[in-house]
């Protein structure tokens, strides 16, 4: 077992951002990494554009959903902006037939594995459970419980490990998670079954107004191989690092040598959700500073350095993420409301007394506004 890329354990977390395995710059500038260069020795420069255009497209799609939300049409949004490189990086990493377990701000890997514009909003407008059906996206339903989705993905890891199937499993969960039990539950049964699982912490510095040093005296990846796991601490903002260390830990999945651990260091650029007010918790300076570090401005700056970026293309993806910016908004405001009823219409595959009574109730208690409005 290896730890690919180690961090100093009594760093100071305040500081530590930058003590991470880094390709890109901030600036753009492309820097040498030994553990990670040959990870992505093959990804040329259309590659790369194609992941900046994921990053530019979900930007839009995050900014259609905050939008939206503030004119009533959906009830809450859990924006990523910031979060672009660590959610695109990782889930375009993944095969279709991989099944990926995401918390509710991942609107990224929703959108790497195919979601169509519905699939960004039904369950946040309030019309279903999942705004996606989950074996269509090999996607499951983005969990609101916290840390919840890692026992998931284990126990699904362990499903595939003894069906003999080429799959692996991913799961994403914030710095925030790994104070939650679960967390550590997934990692001991991964690493006891050597299930075939990657953990994706994405590490965005709070969990709501709580910084991550409040409950991480060391840096999170350092805390894998205590169990086992191998880790890499990442710089989240910077897509080839983040690209490179999953494909290593995908492949360390897949050829069966168990699961893995990433730390993506990035930033929440927005509030933790549209009901939060991050300006309470957090200082200026420290927005500002992590503005710097934006994952699309070095993406840009590095293409267009090496001559494969222009106006033309900036102009054709604007073009784009304005159609699918649009397509979302006519989309969420064209939905229909399902009768109250329909929403414990999927919660068991087979009808049964419970469920018919808790239907007879809640069919009473919606009932009983209908009275209250003709009152
Ligand atoms: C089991 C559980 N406890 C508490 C909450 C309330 N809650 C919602 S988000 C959150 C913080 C999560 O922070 P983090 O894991 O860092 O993820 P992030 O929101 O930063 O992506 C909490 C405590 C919850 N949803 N589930």
């Amino acid at each position: 077992m290896t730890m690919v890329h180690t961090l100093n354990p009594t760093a100071d977390l305040k500081t530590d951002v930058d003590d991470v395995a880094r390709l890109l710059t901030a600036d753009g500038e492309r820097v040498a990494d030994r553990d990670l260069d040959s990870w992505i020795a093959d990804l040329d420069a259309q590659a790369l554009r194609g992941l900046y255009r994921d990053m530019f497209l979900l930007r839009r799609i995050d900014a259609e959903g905050m939008a939206l939300q503030r004119q009533g049409q959906v009830g809450l949004w859990a924006p990523c902006n910031g979060q672009e490189a660590t959610q695109i990086g990782t889930a375009r990493v993944l095969q279709p037939s991989d099944f990926a377990f995401p918390s509710y701000r991942e609107t990224g890997v929703v959108y790497a594995r195919g979601a169509q514009p519905e699939g960004f909003l039904r369950a946040w407008r309030g019309e279903a459970h999942s705004s996606y059906d989950p074996n269509e996206l090999g996607t499951a339903v983005q969990q609101i419980i916290i840390g919840a989705q890692t026992l998931h993905a284990v126990g699904y890891a362990m499903g595939i490990q003894r069906d003999g199937v080429d799959q692996v499993v991913a799961t994403w969960f914030g710095d925030g998670a790994t104070s939650q039990g679960d967390v550590s539950e997934a990692m001991v049964f991964a690493a006891s079954y050597e299930a075939p699982v990657v953990f994706v912490c994405t590490n965005n510095q709070y969990a709501i107004s709580e910084p991550v040093g409040v409950q991480a005296k060391a840096p999170i990846a350092g805390r894998a191989p205590a169990f086992g796991i191998p880790s890499m601490r990442v710089d989240g903002n910077d897509i080839l690092a983040v690209t490179a260390a999953m494909r290593w830990a995908v492949d360390h999945a897949r050829s069966g040598k168990g699961p893995a651990f990433i730390e993506a260091v990035t930033y929440r650029m927005g509030p933790h959700t549209t009901s939060d007010d991050p300006t309470r918790y957090r200082e200026k300076d420290e927005v500002e500073a992590w503005k710097r570090r934006d994952p699309l401005t070095r993406v840009e700056a590095y293409l267009r350095a090496i001559g494969e970026f222009d106006d033309e293309v900036a102009a054709q993806m604007q073009h784009d993420a304005d159609e699918l910016g649009a397509a979302v908004r006519s989309t969420c405001l064209a939905m229909t409301t399902a009768p109250a009823l329909s929403i414990l219409d999927d919660v068991y595959a087979e009808p049964h007394a419970g469920l018919d009574e808790e239907k007879t109730w809640f069919a009473a208690y919606v009932d009983g506004f209908a009275e209250e409005a003709g009152r």
